[in-house]
């Protein structure tokens, strides 16, 4: 069993020895060595392929996916295999259209269960990618998605239970985009000035295969951009935006650009912000989406680095020349709805039992079976999430089927990075948010966890049931 001290040390990794993630001494011991890394920025980030629909109706697209093993080379003179949709890293990008159903089928070619989760979407039950709702290997499941939600950024990823942590860890995670007249009229940077990025950390060996052990986090020390190690990026002199999504399974990421060079944030998980925030850095706990705009007018010939707090530059823009340029930030992006009166208040609680190191939300570890939270729908409900480690261990709390709003972090008003849509909330150390959503959506069953995923993968995670 560890020890407080070694649960302390490895930032709340305890496991499960029941989740069968047991790792010996021995296997410990026999970690390989890392792979040389490449020189900085000698490799160009690539931007995830647009999936085409296979059939498109007056009213929904039609996709196929299929899970499956690939071998991508990430560094010179080696090989890795991965998981990926469609063999993709990451995935292909999907990009509806708000009010326009997209229907995906979904085949597992690996050797394992899988389930797709549409992170941020407002989904049926049985699309939602319940733990329990698995696609055996060789089957096809039929995800449905209404796409009944304002313009966003959205991720989709494993949720099979027990199994996320690794499946996402080794690739199975895409862009899914939603877009609607509405933003497009604003004249944000569009087209191919519109970088979908997404950012994860991870462990290659040395002969470049991908290392996955949970309570190896701290050795995740490669950060990939798009899946690629620091790479560069050629950019006009001009405005860009950037979809940030952090798809590491632990690492948040603190970001700033160049010399500590205004961004300025125009999204948060669930869409626009009522009005742009210039900012200077960007944090951005696993699961969560970030976007801004990036104004590079001027700055021909130059080169720019985003780079994390900790992990350091993750991400070279190589400025060229300029370009006409007709996008705009407008001072009003999407102002948000008065908030409704809540008829429900609930505590949540997450933190690790200090007797036997498991992960629960308040003072449960997952089971599927159990309904958790029961909630009438069309309900407003005011949810007190309090990180209960009050040392040093970080989570985060992922609600789905619904945006929510940020009332309060620790009794103060949210930041206004935080002021917009959220279905994702960092919290560190014994912080508590006091979050609102309305549950509007279909009866069912569907979760909430955290999503720093080796966590949620190791049952810190509920049920709530919608009902009429
Ligand atoms: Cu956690």
């Amino acid at each position: 069993m560890p020890t407080r001290r070694t649960v302390m040390k490895a930032g709340g990794a305890a496991l499960l020895p029941a989740a069968g993630y047991g790792v010996s001494a021995a296997a410990r011991a026999a970690t390989p060595a890392a792979v040389e890394l490449p020189e900085p920025f000698s490799v160009r980030m690539p931007i995830p392929r647009t999936l085409t629909p296979v059939a498109r109706t007056a009213t929904t697209d039609f996709y196929e996916m299929t899970a499956r093993t690939t071998t991508i080379s990430v560094f010179q003179g080696t090989t890795t295999e991965v998981y990926g949709y469609n063999g993709e890293f990451p995935g292909p990008t999907i990009r509806a259209r708000a009010g326009r159903r997209v229907v995906i089928a979904q085949t597992n070619q690996l050797t394992m269960d899988t389930a797709v989760h549409l992170h941020g979407g407002h989904v049926p039950p049985a699309s939602d990618g319940f733990p329990l709702d698995v696609i055996a290997p060789g089957a096809t499941r039929t995800y449905e998605y209404p796409n009944r939600q304002q313009a966003t950024t959205l991720w989709y990823h494993d949720h099979a239970h027990h199994m996320e942590s690794e499946h996402v860890y080794r690739g199975l995670h895409g862009f899914y985009l939603i877009e609607d007249p509405r933003e497009e009229a604003l004249g944000l940077p569009s087209g191919a000035f519109d970088l979908p990025i997404m950012l994860r950390d991870a462990r290659f060996a040395e002969d470049g295969s991908l290392h996955f052990e949970p309570e190896d986090f701290q050795n995740r020390t490669t950060i990939l951009t798009n899946g690629r190690p620091q790479p560069y990026f050629p950019v006009a002199a001009r405005r860009y935006r950037l979809r940030l999504v952090n798809g590491s399974n632990l690492r948040s990421f603190v970001l700033r650009l160049g010399d500590g060079e205004e961004m300025t944030q125009i999204a948060t998980d669930g869409g626009l912000l009522g009005a742009p925030v210039p900012t200077r850095e960007v944090r951005i706990s696993p699961g969560e989406r970030v976007e801004v705009v990036v104004d590079f007018t001027g700055r021909s010939g130059s080169q720019v680095v985003l780079a994390d707090e900790h992990a350091g530059a993750v991400l070279r823009f190589d400025v060229g020349r300029a370009v006409y340029d007709a996008s705009r930030v407008p001072p009003v992006l999407r102002p948000l709805p008065a908030l409704a009166t809540p008829d429900v208040e609930r505590k949540m609680s997450l933190g690790i039992d200090p007797q036997d190191f498991t992960f629960k939300i308040n003072g449960k570890s997952f089971d599927p079976n159990r309904v958790d939270t029961t909630i009438r729908r069309g309900t407003t409900e005011v949810w007190e999430v309090t990180n209960s480690d009050a040392f040093t261990i970080p989570h985060n709390f992922h609600l789905h089927l619904v945006q929510f709003r940020i009332l309060s972090r620790n009794g103060q008003p949210p930041a206004p990075s935080e002021a917009g849509w959220k279905d994702t909330v960092p919290l560190g150390p014994g912080e508590t948010v006091r979050l609102q959503a309305t549950f509007h959506g279909p009866p069912g069953r569907y979760v909430y966890h955290c999503h720093l995923i080796d966590h949620s993968s190791h049952a810190m995670m509920a049920t709530m049931e919608l009902t009429d």
